[in-house]
């Protein structure tokens, strides 16, 4: 199992659409594994694999956060929302890509997701609170999408301009 390094907005990699999967392998349990590892270790509740610089449809989430809860780690290989609630909740959204800044967002507070289980079969899930933003972030980051996409111009810009200097100062280490 590796940790692997998070990609930091703004980063051209993840606003690209990934690649559905083609079929389950030991390479992409692999990957899955891995994307677990490294998300209990940021810690977060929820990964994308373009956020490892895959550019594949795989996400991992274990939202049971309490940490006496035991762990729930989950993998949706081409997730799918395909069905959402009328009525919407927000939440203030984080991002392992944009760390340290939190904005509100709102999104359907239940959703339905259609998604290939790592032993192949299809499973279908409906989920509510915390899952169902965790799936919605993540799957939107499947997209290209990132959550200070829904937020007005120029509270975006200022975040994007925050990261660019962060990235400048950890390059020069
Ligand atoms: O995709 C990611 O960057 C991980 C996100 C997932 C997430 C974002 C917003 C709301 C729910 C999930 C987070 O950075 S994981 C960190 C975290 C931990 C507890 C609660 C919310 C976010
Ligand atoms: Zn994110």
């Amino acid at each position: 199992m590796t940790v692997k390094n998070i990609l930091l907005h703004p980063d051209p990699r993840l606003k690209k659409v990934a690649t559905p999967v083609a079929s389950v392998s030991d390479e992409l349990r692999r990957l899955a594994d891995d994307m677990l590892e490294t998300m209990y270790q940021a810690p977060g509740i929820g990964l994308a694999a373009p956020q490892v610089a895959v550019m594949e449809r795989l996400i991992v989430m274990d939202c049971a956060k309490d940490d006496d809860a035991t762990p729930e780690p989950m993998v949706l290989i081409n997730p799918e929302v395909v069905w959402t609630s009328e009525e919407r909740s927000v939440y203030d959204e984080g991002c392992l890509s944009i760390p340290e800044h939190y904005a509100e967002v709102e999104r359907p507070a239940e959703v339905e997701v259609s998604w290939l289980g790592l032993d192949g079969q299809v499973k279908r899930e409906r989920f509510d609170g915390l899952w169902a933003t965790c799936v919605q972030h993540e799957i939107d980051h499947l997209d290209g999408t990132l959550f200070i996409d829904y937020l007005k111009p120029l509270k975006r810009q200022m975040i994007t301009r925050k990261m660019q200097k962060l990235k400048r100062e950890m390059a020069r280490g």
